[in-house]
């Protein structure tokens, strides 16, 4: 066993921080609360070591507690995306020698969603944290739709230019509208002959991998992804699935 606890001062000592807010306003009365509701998640000496005001009604708390809980990190699994990584010139270099044509990716926003600023961030020519984005890369044909774009819409046109990908961007929602898009978009393209050929990325703030999978597509990315780490990923699972020998 390889037995693991959050700890702050000293090594296993069980210590965890928490920030919520709550719909009181702040004051010794909602201190108390906060308190009392950190010990109800099953947190030991809780302290609430700081209350700010959010407007009149409501107060943003930063708690810490003692827990008594710890995992086997042994038993921990969690699917990752796995591929060499290269340089923007050594990407494309490597694109051009490989597959001799630009690798086609098609994303969007879809469903209600307009948080574009994700998938922008992935696609714009500028890219992101200094990592420029898929529209850049001379080896990448890269159509971002935008925002609130219909499943059948983003397939329509991923059918129209034989895309390589289809990258999809989605907050998800307490009401999991994700959910209901993607399987939306995944039951469409399952009558069409990209179903198998075409690449599935799941993106967004909450998204990882392992959700991704679960949800039909091939990868999933989450905070802090960059433009370099998607195309990375694209060329490598495409010439993984058109039978490409490993470099
Ligand atoms: C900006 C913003 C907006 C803007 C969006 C403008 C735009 N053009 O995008 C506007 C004002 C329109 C907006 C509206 C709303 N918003 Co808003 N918004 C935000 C905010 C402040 C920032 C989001 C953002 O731009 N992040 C920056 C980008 C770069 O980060 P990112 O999205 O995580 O993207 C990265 C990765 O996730 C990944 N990625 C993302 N997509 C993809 C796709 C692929 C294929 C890949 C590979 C990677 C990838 O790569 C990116 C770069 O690393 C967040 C709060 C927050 N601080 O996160 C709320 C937030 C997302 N919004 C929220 C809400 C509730 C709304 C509204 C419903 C509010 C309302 N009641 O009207 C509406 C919904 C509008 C709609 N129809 O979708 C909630 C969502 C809560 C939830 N989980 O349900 C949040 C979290 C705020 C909150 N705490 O309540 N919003």
């Amino acid at each position: 066993m390889n037995l693991i606890r959050p700890y702050g001062d000293r090594r296993d000592d069980g210590l965890v921080q928490l920030a919520f807010t709550l719909p009181v306003p702040a004051g010794a009365k909602a201190k108390e609360a906060a308190s009392q509701l950190v010990k109800k998640m099953g947190f030991k000496s809780v302290l609430v070591a700081s209350m700010e005001p959010a407007g009149e009604r409501f107060s943003v708390f930063v708690c810490y507690g003692r827990g008594d809980f710890a995992l086997d990190f042994d038993r921990v699994e969690a699917p990752e995306v796995k591929h060499p990584k290269h340089g923007f010139d050594a990407l494309n270099a490597r694109i051009a020698e490989r597959l001799g044509r630009p690798i086609v990716v098609v994303g969007a926003c879809i469903g209600s969603d307009a948080h574009t600023t994700g998938i922008d961030a992935i696609f714009n020519m500028k890219g992101y944290a200094g990592d420029y984005g898929l529209e850049r890369y001379p080896w990448f044909r890269a159509v971002n739709l935008g925002a609130q774009v219909e499943p059948a819409v983003l397939v329509a046109k991923a059918k129209e230019l034989n895309a390589d990908a289809i990258l999809v961007s989605q907050i998800v929602t307490q009401r999991d509208i994700h959910k209901e898009n993607v399987r939306a978009l995944i039951e469409i393209l399952k009558g069409e002959d990209l179903w198998g050929k075409a690449i599935l990325v799941f993106g967004g703030p909450r998204i990882d991998h392992k959700q991704a999978l679960d949800l039909g597509f091939d990868a999933g990315f989450g905070p802090g992804t960059r433009p370099s780490d998607v195309a990375n990923y694209v060329y490598y699972r495409l010439c993984e699935k058109l039978g490409l020998p490993e470099e």
